[in-house]
């Protein structure tokens, strides 16, 4: 059982996430201001900034019992998992929205005492929402998607981070590969989103809570395995490699990491 009505979550971040995608072509229509962060490839803008505290503001006031968990460094961190908490990641492929205007995400993901309640990822130039959760159905703009199917690794499209495939780091490379093909979005959001419209198998990456909270919560309503490469869980509040794909695929996906040399 849970504390928090779904249905109304549901309409509540469906809502939020329309209205920062109209604040966000709003601010795209006039200047957007870029920073560093930890390195040349690590930005933050004016945009992240201001739609996480948008959607901060929005979640205390809906759920004022909520811890909040977002990228941009403006909430208090949740010391642990209990009670209901909101991973927020404002603009998911900060790279692409600076340099490409395009093929970003804007996630929110919500769990209940470190159980996944539900998830939510925009693309925010297609207009497109993904949502989805344990006890609740995947659905793109509030409409059923059919589950995507369990295709062998070498059928299907798997996204990788780019750095790590590049790198061969746990064979990424070779598994790469052995897939139909290897697509590199730069947003984590928008591989999940792929994923559950069948158009990616399976995504590989180095993954922070926020990247990853709304895409896991979402792979339940169809199926989605996500564990670390060597099969354990996935721990939320610890940053780590995670292998997310369909049932086959992840299965042949470790099977590489593990018993390549
Ligand atoms: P961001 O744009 O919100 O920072 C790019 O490959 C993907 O990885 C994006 O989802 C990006 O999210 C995320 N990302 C960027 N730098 C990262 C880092 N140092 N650790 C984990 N994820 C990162
Ligand atoms: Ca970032
Ligand atoms: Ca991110
Ligand atoms: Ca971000």
């Amino acid at each position: 059982m849970t504390s928090v009505a779904i249905a109304q979550l549901d309409q509540n971040v469906r809502t939020w996430l329309q209205e920062s995608r109209d604040q966000i072509l709003a601010a795209m229509a006039s200047k957007v201001n870029v920073d560093t962060k930890t390195n040349r490839n690590d930005l933050v803008t004016n945009v992240d900034k201001a739609n996480q505290l948008f959607l901060i503001g929005k979640i205390r006031q809906a759920y004022p019992q909520a811890h909040i968990e977002g990228e941009e460094g403006t909430s208090a961190k949740a010391a642990d998992l209990t009670g209901l908490v909101f991973f927020v990641d404002p603009i998911d492929g900060t790279m692409n929205f600076v340099r490409q205007r395009a093929n970003f995400a804007v996630m929110i993901g919500v769990y209940e005492n470190g159980q996944p309640l539900y998830g939510a990822i925009m693309d925010v130039m297609a207009n497109a929402v993904v949502t989805g959760g344990p006890d609740w159905p995947l659905q793109l703009n509030h409409k059923a998607l059919s589950a995507p199917g369990d295709p062998e690794l070498a059928a299907g499209l798997l996204g990788v981070n780019g750095p790590m495939a590049l790198k061969n780091k746990l064979h990424l490379g070779d598994i790469a590969l052995a897939s139909s093909g290897a697509r590199m979005s730069g947003s984590a959001g928008m591989e999940f989103n792929a994923i559950a419209r069948g158009q990616l198998v399976g995504y590989v990456s180095y993954l922070q809570p926020w990247d990853i909270a709304a895409g896991l919560a979402i792979g339940r309503s169809f199926g989605l395995i996500v564990t670390r490469p060597d099969g354990e869980p996935i721990k939320l509040l610890e940053p780590g490699i995670v292998v997310a794909a369909m049932p086959r695929a992840q299965e042949q996906i470790l099977l590489m990491m593990n018993e390549l040399d």
